[in-house]
């Protein structure tokens, strides 16, 4: 283009314009150099994309000789598949760069935060069941089976915090049997998710190469199987498939609770933990009892696959009308569907009914507790407790936000919903239920940004048609949604809990969208602001709506086992603990699938 300019403008075009000959021969020569230089730049470029291409390089060699020159002249340029500037293609991969780095700051941000944790737990608390991180002591709320270091292991073997994973497993190693056998009354279903679950999921993360100092995997089975053996009097007591609340340790008996019924969600949620036992053990013992409980349920009546929140360990019925998927109903739902996902080689055959039961059950949160809130549209799941012939209460607890996270699951069973389109696997069902997911995912998030503090409160209420005129807000008045979630004072408090990071996690997976990413990471900003406790640990608040926030003084055991590392997962490569390969248990700690199955 320059010598065409440059020929165009110059003085010689029009001393050559009266000479016809002179013009051709002229013309003849731009284009023979234009061309030149076109192949020639052309012929570059094909050789500098072919660097990670030997056939392409070979080639581009034998173009570089001289004596093809004339022969490339009359032949056409080779065509080029489309390419972006190298501008573009610059900002592209440095884009790619920066989002990476980021996460891995991020990353390195929730390890740093679980590290600090650790150390006001190590300081001040060991071998108590949770810290109180404000008066810089332990507290056993959990029967005394030093319950934050079991809940804490995996997640320090997961993000490779080894001093800390040694520290827990020589603690385990030292002072859990004797603390099995000395202690008294324990919750079946605590004790169940967040001991033996914890135990078993660092007992295989631990195997092998993947070891740790100071964590001895069979030691861990043994304590496991030690502590199963005395759970499992929860299932032989009881008169029925419906286990008793407690379980006293030092004698293996157990009883209900004072009133005598049990949690759904608690009888409903210990199989994926007694099932993998089997598995690693040998055994089938635990998995029998642990599954008689699925096996009664689907007997039972329900409403549209919704059931009440009490079950009589002596009946073996349903207790009540009260249905709701918070307190005391969540996992219940959660294990249905999680159940039948672990049963890799079963799900076809002897565990289908799971599914069915997840389906239905889906079908009637979709049905009767999916409301919209006013004025601004958030989808939110409600509660029935008068059943579904009573009034709906606009009522979500934060425990609700466990259920994007299994909807996605449920919808493409780990896959990313890419993979699972590509593959043909998604129902109708599976789209609205992954459509229900990322609506719920981001009202779980509105809960947060809705406070003053960023945080969550333990209850929200929703706005809407035809109900009450509503109540007082969560503070942060540039929220959007302001008006949609009302907060009401008993309700305010934060305990670190997990589920909203949990779905965030889940949903990154399977639907590969970054906003997971920079939701979670503004949840874990406010947590660093507002509860991070500088003599170490992090605290649970009593009031999320005002700044600073009143404190509670207790650091829960799920912060470190479950949010810190679904936060920490959130940020890290998609390969690590793949969701078709690994079921995380109710409190995170993630099993592997069984494929050797009976089923
Ligand atoms: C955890 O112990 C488990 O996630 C349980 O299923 C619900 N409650 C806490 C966390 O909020």
């Amino acid at each position: 283009m320059m010598i065409m300019q440059a020929l165009i403008t110059s003085n010689r075009r029009s001393q050559c314009t009266n000479c016809s000959l002179g013009k051709f021969l002229m013309l003849l020569m731009v284009f023979g150099l234009t061309y030149l230089l076109v192949t020639h730049q052309s012929s570059n470029t094909f050789a500098s994309n072919g660097l990670q291409n030997g056939a392409a390089n070979k080639e581009d060699k034998r173009e570089n000789r001289g004596d093809n020159v004339i022969r490339r002249f009359w032949r056409k340029p080779p065509r080029l598949p489309p390419q972006l500037p190298p501008n573009v293609m610059h900002n592209v991969s440095s884009n790619l760069d920066a989002d990476k780095s980021e996460s891995q700051l991020r990353q390195q941000k929730v390890k740093d935060a679980f590290i600090h944790a650790w150390s006001g737990y190590r300081n001040y608390a060991m071998g108590y069941d949770e810290l109180m991180p404000l008066s810089q002591r332990g507290v056993d709320g959990l029967g005394g089976l030093g319950a934050t270091i079991i809940d804490a292991l995996d997640t320090a073997l997961i993000m490779g915090a080894e001093d800390i994973a040694s520290e827990a497993g020589t603690w385990i190693e030292s002072h859990l049997i004797e603390r099995i056998n000395g202690k008294g009354q324990v919750n079946f279903f605590e004790t169940t998710i967040r001991v033996l679950g914890g135990l078993l999921s660092a007992h295989h993360l631990s195997i092998g190469e993947k070891g740790s100092k100071g964590v001895n995997p069979q030691v861990l089975l043994e304590v496991a199987k030690h502590l199963a053996d005395r759970l499992l009097s929860a299932f032989t007591s009881s008169p029925t498939a419906i286990p008793f609340s407690d379980v006293v340790l030092h004698d293996s008996s157990a009883h209900p609770a004072p009133g005598g019924l049990s949690s759904t969600s608690e009888v409903a949620t210990v199989q994926l933990e007694f099932n993998y036992l089997s598995e690693i053990s040998g055994d089938p013992k635990y998995g029998l009892e642990a599954m008689k409980v699925l096996e009664h349920m689907r007997t039972l009546p329900k409403v549209e696959g919704l059931v009440p929140i009490y079950i009589s360990p002596h009946s073996g019925h349903f207790s009540g009308e009260n249905i709701r998927l918070g307190s005391r109903g969540d996992s219940y739902y959660e294990y249905l569907i999680k159940v039948w996902i672990q049963q890799k080689d079963g799900r076809d055959t002897k565990f289908k009914y799971l599914y069915e039961m997840y389906t239905e059950a889906m079908r009637g949160v979709r049905h009767l507790l999916v409301r919209k809130s006013i004025p601004k549209g958030l989808v939110f799941v409600g509660e029935l407790p008068y059943g579904s012939k009573g009034a709906f209460s606009p009522k979500m607890d934060h425990l609700v936000c466990f259920l994007p996270g299994a909807l996605a699951l449920g919808a493409t069973k780990g896959l990313t919903k890419k993979k699972a389109m590509e593959n043909n696997l998604l129902s109708a069902e599976d789209l609205e239920n992954l459509k229900l997911a990322e609506d719920l995912a981001k009202t779980c998030f509105e809960m947060y940004s809705v406070t003053s503090t960023g945080l969550s409160p333990e209850i929200a209420y929703f706005h809407i048609e035809g109900g009450s005129e509503g109540g007082p807000d969560g503070g942060n008045k540039s929220s959007e949604y302001v008006n949609d979630i009302i907060i009401k004072p008993n309700d305010r408090h934060n305990l670190l809990r997990p589920e909203t990071v949990e779905s965030l996690f889940v949903l990154h997976r399977i639907m590969e969208d970054p906003k997971y990413r920079e939701w979670g990471w503004q949840i874990f900003e406010a947590f660093e602001k507002y509860t991070k406790v500088e003599s170490g640990g992090y605290t649970s608040l009593d009031d999320v709506t005002t700044i600073p926030p009143y404190k509670r003084d207790k650091m829960e055991t799920f912060f470190l086992g479950e949010t810190l590392k679904y936060l920490y997962l959130l940020f890290g490569e998609n390969n690590i603990l793949p969701l078709d390969k690994f079921v995380f248990n109710t409190e995170a700690h993630p099993f592997p699938l069984i494929n050797s199955s009976s089923g």
